[in-house]
């Protein structure tokens, strides 16, 4: 694997799960597979199972790690051919290539603006990474996708599922703020390439890329949505179509026991963080049918497969 930023970088889903799982059984089992190599973690957004998780699983890998906070750094500058005499002291292509010299791969965060569609489409800071690091690149969340979430919530499901071919909700629900439609993109992708049946439900004017949703029966009623389910996904995006634009704060829209009661006694799972009582109610997160815990504790594994995919015979920087 070249780099990981999305389920195309990954040759066979089946395998990284299957090796996911064996991970998970015995997480120490390559604890000296990358002895020597270290990760780097680059920050622009906050993250907290992100970061550990990652950390835990480079750490169960045997790498060092060294992560930064860009604000904490030097501001960088993105765009080519500028004159670089305002607040931006050092371009992409010195830092990726600079960062490049002390890891052997590197790991970045950067959420979308949800101002400039286009440009956050365009995926402008990872693809930058890409361009001018000379190590792999791992996404920790970028301004469309979170293969890392996805592979874990794909663990998730594989383990509590109670038939071959569960039906899975992505429920939008309400939110204070915008946030970046990231999870929900990332998680139709990775469901696209298992036998699971997709239902996306939000209000109207919520759809999502039609680059991401148009395998999934999108449904406009969410208790229509929640009949049957095996398992709901609860998630709030802002509007991709009204860009960055929260169009309602709905609370009828909010996951509660009653709803829970339409599904086929359904799991309930939320990437975390997740805003109680206003996202869904405590009476299911509090509940067994809950699986957010053990999601947070599977982007681990996640993680320490992708990274061991990474690193596959790889020598470190040291190494002739
Ligand atoms: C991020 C998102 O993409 O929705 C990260 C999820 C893994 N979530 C938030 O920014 C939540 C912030 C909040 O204030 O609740």
């Amino acid at each position: 694997m070249k780099n990981f930023t999305s389920i195309h970088d990954a040759p066979n889903v089946e395998q990284l799960v299957q090796q996911a799982f064996d991970f998970k059984k015995n997480p120490l089992s390559q604890s000296n597979f990358a002895k020597g190599k270290t990760l780097g973690m680059i920050f622009f957004n906050p993250s907290l199972r992100t970061r550990m998780s990652t950390q835990k699983a480079a750490q169960n890998l045997g790498m060092n790690i060294i992560s930064l906070n860009v604000n904490d750094g030097w501001q960088l500058e993105f765009e080519d051919e500028v004159i670089m005499n305002g607040n931006k002291a050092e371009h992409i292509k010195e830092a990726a290539a600079v960062m490049s010299q002390f890891v052997d791969v590197l790991a970045v965060r950067s959420f979308p603006t949800l101002v400039d569609r286009e440009k956050d489409y365009a995926d402008l800071i990872l693809q930058k990474f890409i361009q001018h690091a000379s190590v792999p690149i791992l996404s920790l969340e970028s301004a469309i996708l979170h293969p890392l979430q996805s592979l874990a919530d794909l663990l998730t499901i594989q383990e509590n599922k109670k038939t071959k071919r569960p039906k899975v909700v992505l429920t939008w629900t309400p939110h204070p703020k915008a946030l970046p439609q990231v999870v929900a993109n990332s998680f139709c992708e990775w469901m696209d390439f298992v036998d699971v049946d997709l239902t996306v439900t939000h209000p109207e004017g919520y759809e999502l890329s039609s680059d991401f949703s148009k395998n999934a029966t999108i449904e406009y009623d969410q208790n229509k949505a929640f009949e049957n389910a095996d398992f709901v996904y609860a998630k709030n995006w802002s509007s991709f179509n009204y860009y960055g634009k929260i169009l309602s704060q709905d609370e009828n829209w909010k996951v509660t026991s009653e709803k829970m009661a339409l599904t086929n006694e359904g799991k309930f799972m939320h990437c975390l963080p997740v805003r109680r009582n206003v996202v869904v109610d405590d009476s299911i997160l509090d509940n067994p049918n809950s699986l957010v815990i053990e999601q947070a504790n599977n982007r681990t594994f996640a993680a320490q497969t992708v990274l061991f995919n990474l690193l596959k015979n790889k020598k470190t920087r040291y190494e002739k």
